[in-house]
């Protein structure tokens, strides 16, 4: 019998990892423990950046992407730009379960959802419009938001710096006590992205990928530098090749810096985490990401930092 272990991105990602490691320590399999811990995120209005009260797009729309997938089957499901449904990660397991499919976007996300027996509901919170407003490109008339770091890292987005305001994806990866892992990745995705923008999280390969006969991996940052390099997939298949997760997400940041000197950029804040058939923990991320991530194993939650990889001149 495996000893379960669960990790999830961000502090917030404690929530997720308090719930599901209890839910693993009672037996459950790891794909019904970790979109139970994405959900209690997702649920949570104080968080802006994963589902409901999340800061919206460009034009004030919040769309959710969310994709899960199972170790044991490969079994996977996702949706992307779902509008007015609360939990993106259940629809996208819905997808899984329901449909011969992996992905559906949109109204046809949406169609589907309410099909299944889903609500429609409001979205925002007025802490996420005032949010919106205040630091919308747009209404920015004078410049750079004062809390702004001095030196953003990575690229502007629309002249919005990529920090922790404006981003933040939960991804949890479990094991649970039969041997299986299980992952399911939630977002809001950028805040200010154009309409109809898709980042990693939905997308099985970028965002998330998982597979009981090499490992687990997820991803948080910024999506396009994920989508460019394939980092879950990438990772997964480091640890297939006999790599540790430390060091798979340590190679996946490396591409991410090697691919954005290919195009004379500074890579952008990506962070990527692992966990293998063993239970060992990975995580790595790009420079000025700051990204910490959660653990849970015998009964206690740490908080820990990742490793970040620095470009090689
Ligand atoms: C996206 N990867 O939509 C997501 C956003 C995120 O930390 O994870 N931010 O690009």
């Amino acid at each position: 019998m495996a000893e379960p272990v669960v990790i999830a991105t961000w502090p917030f990602g404690k929530t997720a990892v308090d719930l599901a490691a209890k839910q693993l320590a009672d037996g459950k399999a790891a794909l019904d423990a970790v979109i139970a811990g994405a959900q209690a995120v997702e649920d949570d209005l104080g968080v802006t950046s994963v589902g409901f009260g999340s800061v919206p797009d460009r034009v004030g729309q919040l769309t959710l992407d969310s994709c899960v997938m199972d170790g044991k089957t490969l079994n996977c499901g996702a949706v992307a730009c779902l509008q007015h449904i609360r939990s993106a990660s259940a629809v996208a397991r819905r997808v899984m379960e329901k449909t011969p499919h992996i992905l559906l976007v949109g109204e046809g996300a949406k169609w589907f959802a309410l099909q299944e027996g889903f609500k429609l509901e409001m979205p925002l919170t007025v802490k996420a419009i005032q949010e919106w407003y205040d630091n919308h490109p747009e209404h920015k008339k004078k410049g750079k938001r004062q809390d702004a770091p001095a030196e953003p890292v990575g690229p502007e987005y629309f002249g919005m710096p990529i920090d922790e305001h404006n981003h933040d994806t939960v991804t949890v990866l479990g094991l649970d006590k039969a041997g299986h892992l299980g992952g399911v990745c939630t977002t809001s995705g950028l805040a200010y992205k154009l309409p109809g923008r898709v980042g990693d999280s939905p997308l099985i390969g970028a965002g998330l990928y998982v597979d009981d006969q090499a490992g687990a991996a997820g991803a948080t940052g910024v999506g396009e530098e994920i989508i460019r390099i394939g980092g879950s997939l990438f990772i997964v298949e480091q640890m297939r090749a006999g790599k540790t997760p430390q060091q798979a997400c340590e190679l996946g940041a490396k591409r991410v810096n090697a691919a954005a000197a290919r195009r004379g950029v500074h890579p952008a804040r990506v962070a990527f985490l692992a966990l293998s058939p063993k239970g060992e923990v990975g995580a790595a991320a790009t420079v000025g990401t700051n990204f910490q991530y959660a653990v849970g194993t015998g009964g206690k939650t740490e908080m820990r930092k990742a490793v970040e990889v620095k470009p090689e001149m």
